[in-house]
Parts: C-alpha cells; sequence; structure tokens
C-alpha cells in the first residue's frame, strides 16, 4: 500500500542557512557534507563586475532579496584586469573589497563560487573584458574594428592574435594561475564559497576546438585549480568548455584525474542570443542540449551546472525560452545561474532599472526547485497551468539530513503531497524526511 499524506502548508520566518563546510563531487552530484545532494539554483553577480570600478550594485538586501525568491547560490564574476591591473602588481584594495563583497553574498546564506570572466580577451579591445591591457601588443587595440551583435568580435584577427597569445605564452598562463592565487588567499577564509570557475566562456583562437581544449584549455585548468587548492583544498573545480559549445561544438575536455570537478557549460539558443527572441518550437532543442551537457558531464566523472542561462525579457518568447531551460534543468537533474542579476530595463538583468520585477521571466525563473536531496535526485517539473512542482528522487535513508525544496516567498500557501515522506515548511523551504528508503515523490501546488 501506497501512503499519500496531503497538508496545506502556509509561510513561515526564514530559518537559520544550513552551514556549507565542505563540498564534494560523487554520482553527478555536489554533495554537501551531510551527504546530500547540492542543486545550485542561482544568478550571475554580474556583468557590473566586467569593467571599473568592477562591483555593482549588490547588498544584503539584494541577495536576502535572491533568497526570498528561492536562489541558494551565485557565480561571483572577477577579472584579471581588476587583480593586476599593472603588469606584477596586485591591486590589493580590489581584493580586500572583494572580499567583502563576497562576504555580503555568502552572509546571507548563498553559496558562492567565482569566476574569472572574459569577453573577447581583454579589456584593451572596446567593449571587451578580462585580461589586462599589458598582456597584449598596443597595435592589436589600435587596429580593431568592432561589429554587433558583440561576440561576433570574437572573429576579429585582432582578438585572435591576443587570444593566442596568452594560450601559447606559458609566461602569461603562469601570471594568469598567480592571480588566481591571490583571489583564494582573499577569500579562503569564508566557508561560503565552495569552488572556481577559471576562465569564463575560454576563446580558442585559431586552433581548432578540440585539440584547443586537450592541450592547452586542460593543462591551464589543472594549474588554476593547483594554485586555488593549495589554499583551499576543498574548493570544487566548476570548468568550462570552450566557447564553441554554445555554436553546438560538443566537448573534448579530457576527464581529470583531480577530484571534485563540476561541469560548468552555458545553456543559449542561438537566435535568442542574436536578438531575435525565442521560437517556441525550439524547446525540443534546449531539451536535447542539456541531455548531451549531462552526457558530456558523465563522460568528465562530473556534477553538471550550467553557470549561464538567460535572456532579454523585452524580445520575443522570454516565458517559453525560460521554461524550456527549467524544463531542461530539472529532466537532467541539473543546476543553474540565471544570467544575469541586474537591473536594466533592456538586457538580460532580472530586474527592472527600479528594482521592480519583469513578470514573463520571474514566472518562468522563480520557482520551487530542489536545494538539498537525501539521496539522488530524480527529475523535477513544473506545470504552469495547474501551478504544481513535482519532484522524484531516490531516498538514501544512510542520509540522515533532510531534504530541502527552496520555495519563493510569495508562494504563501500550499497543498504539499508526499508519497514516502513527511513535510514541512520552514524558511526558504519545504523540508521532507523520507519515511522509508526508494522513490519518493513531491508534489507542491501554489493555492490562490
Ligand atoms: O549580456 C551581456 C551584454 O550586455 C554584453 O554586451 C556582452 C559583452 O560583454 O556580454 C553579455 O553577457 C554575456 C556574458 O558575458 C557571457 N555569456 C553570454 C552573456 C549573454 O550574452
Amino acid at each position: 500500500m501506497r501512503w499519500v499524506l496531503v497538508m496545506v502548508l502556509a509561510a513561515c520566518p526564514p530559518a537559520p542557512a544550513p552551514t556549507p563546510a565542505h563540498f564534494i563531487v560523487r554520482d553527478g552530484f555536489i554533495r554537501d557534507p551531510q551527504g546530500r545532494a547540492v542543486v545550485l539554483h542561482g544568478v550571475n553577480v554580474s556583468g557590473l563586475h566586467k569593467q571599473k570600478p568592477y562591483f555593482g550594485f549588490h547588498d544584503v538586501p539584494d541577495y536576502e532579496r535572491l533568497r526570498g525568491w528561492g536562489f541558494n547560490s551565485v557565480r561571483f564574476l572577477v577579472s584579471w584586469s581588476a587583480i593586476e591591473p599593472v603588469r606584477d602588481s596586485t591591486d590589493a584594495a580590489y581584493l580586500a573589497e572583494l572580499r567583502r563583497r563576497v562576504s555580503l553574498a555568502t552572509g546571507a546564506g548563498l553559496l558562492v563560487f567565482i569566476d574569472m570572466h572574459q569577453d573577447l580577451y581583454g579589456e584593451g579591445f572596446v567593449g571587451a573584458n578580462g585580461a589586462p591591457r599589458w598582456t597584449c601588443d598596443e597595435s592589436n587595440y589600435a587596429a580593431y574594428r568592432p561589429v554587433t551583435p558583440w561576440f561576433l568580435n570574437a572573429l576579429s584577427p585582432q582578438v585572435i592574435a591576443c587570444v593566442d597569445g596568452f594560450w601559447s605564452s606559458s609566461a602569461l598562463r603562469t601570471k594568469y594561475a598567480a592571480a588566481w592565487r591571490q583571489v583564494a588567499v582573499a577569500l579562503k577564509d569564508d566557508p561560503g564559497v565552495i569552488g572556481v570557475d577559471p576562465m569564463n566562456e575560454p576563446p580558442w583562437g585559431s586552433m581548432p576546438n578540440d585539440v584547443f581544449e586537450r592541450n592547452r584549455l586542460a593543462p591551464l585548468y589543472r594549474e588554476v585549480l593547483a594554485q586555488v587548492r593549495a589554499e583551499r583544498p576543498d574548493w570544487l573545480g566548476f570548468l568550462e568548455p570552450a566557447a564553441s559549445r554554445n555554436l553546438g561544438l560538443p566537448t573534448a575536455l579530457p576527464r581529470f584525474d583531480e577530484p571534485n570537478i563540476v561541469y560548468a557549460p552555458h545553456a543559449y539558443d542561438p537566435d535568442a542570443e542574436r536578438g531575435l527572441g525565442f521560437r517556441p518550437e525550439r524547446r525540443a532543442a534546449i531539451l536535447e542540449n542539456a541531455r548531451l551537457l549531462r552526457a558530456e558531464a558523465e563522460a568528465l566523472g562530473a556534477a553538471l551546472v550550467i553557470g549561464e542561462y538567460g535572456g532579454n525579457a523585452r524580445h520575443p518568447g522570454i516565458f517559453e525560452y525560460m521554461d524550456a531551460q527549467y524544463a531542461s534543468q530539472g529532466e537532467v537533474g541539473a543546476g543553474a545561474m540565471y544570467w544575469e542579476h541586474r537591473r536594466e530595463d533592456d538586457g538580460y538583468g532580472l530586474e527592472l532599472a527600479d528594482g521592480g520585477v519583469k513578470p514573463e521571466l520571474h514566472r518562468a525563473v522563480v520557482r520551487p526547485t530542489p536545494d538539498r536531496v537525501a539521496g539522488t535526485p530524480g527529475r523535477w517539473a513544473f506545470d504552469e497551468t495547474a501551478q504544481t512542482f513535482t519532484f522524484t528522487f531516490e531516498a538514501d535513508d544512510a542520509v540522515k539530513a533532510p531534504t530541502l525544496v527552496s520555495v519563493p516567498d510569495a508562494w504563501r500557501d500550499l497543498e504539499v503531497r508526499c508519497e514516502g515522506c513527511t513535510a514541512r515548511r520552514e524558511g526558504h523551504w519545504v523540508t521532507l524526511e523520507a519515511t522509508r528508503a526508494g522513490t519518493t515523490s513531491l508534489s507542491l501546488r501554489r493555492l490562490p
């Protein structure tokens, strides 16, 4: 006989966030110290970090607002240009401010991993960011003529020259890893920082992308991991494929000997990225791509976190686009980080310039999501018409801590159905205790 427990739960005040300590990767998932699978569901903070002054508006109330929407994590952007604006000279004031800014997020109970960002090589190119100006010859910056959309500039001969210059110089790569060491020194005492994403959307320059991933990118990742793990041996490596993955080319990254690897690709629809909006018939392609990303993660022996997904709410189809992303993440059990937490009316920002929400975007992105799972996560999904979230997992009775599902605070009253578990509302979560090992199913319906 199967027992179905039906309850109506009301929201109650937040409980303290679970204390993070030592995270690992096992069987395709990040695991917390209690052995629970951790599903990162967060935002990128933010494009404002790409240029001087390298930080944005984000303060404690902003992070608390994100918590109230059910987010549990932040991909926090740093820039090599900010760390080492002048060759061989680290900006200590930047690193001190970085430490303070990151602590605002972790203090609000968010888990943080650090992304060293770049778009189009570096600061010397108009509209680009990442590597400091001194890392490439000035003649390249002078000859550069940007085109739109921005990412086509990856084909600029001058950008390619600088990218090739970086990948062919072991001295520059070592300096890059040394900049990472400085980040680790600055942040190593913060237990809420759980890992590093060594390079955003790595550009492959003029090399074949598979040769690049094997012979250039993987060695850089090893070098960066060695540097940061000298300070924080427990930090997870959120490793991205070459930026060519955004064009649909499968990754050729090799399996790493280093432990605790998270595969951290990005997921965008190419037409939407070109500003054309999202055609609903592209939903199947989003789902299929997520399956391929999970297969690539498995081949790497890694967990899967989609480090960026997002879109411009002014463009057609934003709800359908983000709904497809949510469905794809739930189908393959992927963590995912929205690009980006910014205030802007015409852009990917999660909020309007005045701090208001973008309703169509919000409806698809601010939804219940598994946070900690005492066992192996199965699928989760959301039925917009029925306003119902469903989630199944295989409960592991060796894991004693409860399963937590993040639920937006605005979901005041819920109808909860639990098969094989009991549930209660606690802070930003519905907390589940499995009553037996094996398949456990939860459904949450938002009551009007
Ligand atoms: O959304 C960002 C856009 O406003 C910038 O012009 C562009 C170049 O800096 O970067 C966009 O953000 C991208 C991010 O840096 C990397 N992944 C894709 C993001 C969305 O296009």
